[in-house]
């Protein structure tokens, strides 16, 4: 239901902040493209050309009709002869054959396997893709290489993990959590983020908020949750990262990877009978449980609606309404605060951002860029 191509309206913003974009992607065929694109250069550490096919990506899944000539091209932004040119070759023949080429190659293929286990990045695939490994089972054979504990329950329950948690699954682990929560603060704020917030029907992890009405209350109670966890036998694997925030500090440009709030990386172990689609259901091993990714993170009740803004994504969003931020209204603003110049600007909710920024409110369900 993608209405034909009706041209350029030439309104099209350069930032994912002042577009909506929904799930509903009308020009799909491209957008695959050119995401295997970006990652081919983002696995060869070209951040400009990754960055020109992450953006021009962007643009496309913003738009309500359907790319079907060159001159549909027109007025929008993001889009350079490079990006043009995969355009006009899959108008033409269906497909790129830059991206066959990619899609074919092996230090690609490699790369993406071992950078889809938990635990490994870039670096540790590009080591592994060196030695000469291949495949999961030539690395779980190499016995020179040394596993961290992430790695190692990547490996264990990778499986799992690479199958994608759904909507439903994502309700079991939130019922779980939240009710961990509850058991030692009542008032406890637990909420989805991430792509769940954004109404993907499956995602790789499930993302949560979890904070006190009271400032500073949060403090202690993720190691209670933990805890509890661990005493039901759910809880397969965590990694603790303290909090490192101080509200001294003024905020950085370059805060793009992470934040100093207290957050767990997590591997739940979610008993198939507890999602309401899969009851009593078993896999060939007789195993009736499936290792869910979950990440936790636990800011104070004045930086929550930061915090929540930074992790409901997409990150392509986040990129660019950091740079609005930073451009357009020469503030500085990150998953703590939002900084102009001289002071920090209060929120208590997103749309509260939103309007510091001059920037009208988008609901989470059209922040898919
Ligand atoms: P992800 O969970 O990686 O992505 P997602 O939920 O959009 O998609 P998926 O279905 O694949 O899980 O990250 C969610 C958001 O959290 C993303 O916008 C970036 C943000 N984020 C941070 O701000 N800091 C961090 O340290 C991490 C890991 C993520
Ligand atoms: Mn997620
Ligand atoms: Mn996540
Ligand atoms: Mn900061």
């Amino acid at each position: 239901n993608c209405s034909a191509g009706l041209g350029s309206s030439g309104t099209i913003s350069q930032y994912a902040c002042q577009r909506k974009t929904t799930l509903k992607n009308c020009n799909k065929i491209f957008t695959d493209a050119f995401d295997v694109l970006a990652e081919h250069f983002e696995f060869n550490e070209n951040k400009g050309h990754c960055l020109a096919f992450m953006r021009a990506s962007s643009v496309l899944k913003s738009l309500s009709y359907t790319i079907r000539n060159y001159r549909d091209l027109e007025g929008l932004a993001c889009l350079g002869p490079q990006t043009k040119a995969v355009i006009q070759e899959i108008l033409e023949y269906g497909n790129s054959l830059k991206v066959q080429d990619v899609l074919m190659d092996e230090r690609y293929k490699t790369i993406k396997l071992f950078t889809s286990i938990f635990g490994v990045g870039l670096k540790t695939a590009e080591k592994w893709y060196r030695k000469g490994l291949r495949s999961l089972d030539e690395v779980k054979a190499d016995t020179s290489l040394r596993f961290t504990k992430m790695q190692k329950a990547g490996l264990l329950y990778y499986d799992d993990i690479i199958s994608s948690v759904s909507w439903e699954e994502a309700k079991a682990v939130g019922q779980i959590v939240k009710d961990a929560c509850r058991r030692f603060d009542p008032d406890a704020a637990v909420v989805i983020t991430g792509g769940f917030r954004r109404g993907k029907e499956f995602g790789h992890d499930v993302d949560f908020i979890i904070t006190t009405p009271e400032n500073g209350k949060e403090v202690g109670l993720l190691q209670k949750v933990l805890s509890e966890l661990t005493y039901q036998g759910i809880l397969l694997y965590y990694d603790v990262i303290d909090s490192t925030f101080d509200n001294a500090q003024i905020p950085s440009k370059m805060f793009e990877a992470m934040d100093h709030f207290e957050k767990c990386f997590a591997i739940l172990k979610l008993k198939k009978e507890l999602v309401s689609s899969k009851q009593s259901e078993k896999d060939i091993n007789g195993k009736d449980w499936k290792a869910i990714r979950v990440d936790l993170v636990i800011p104070p009740m004045n930086c929550y609606a930061f915090a929540l803004l930074g992790w409901s994504g997409s990150r392509q969003f986040e990129r660019d309404l950091r740079r609005y931020a930073n451009v357009e209204k020469k503030m500085l603003l990150d998953n703590h605060g939002l900084y102009d110049k001289t002071t920090f600007l209060s929120a208590k909710t997103e749309e509260d951002i939103f309007a510091h920024l001059g920037l009208e409110y988008l609901d989470p369900s059209e922040r898919n860029a």
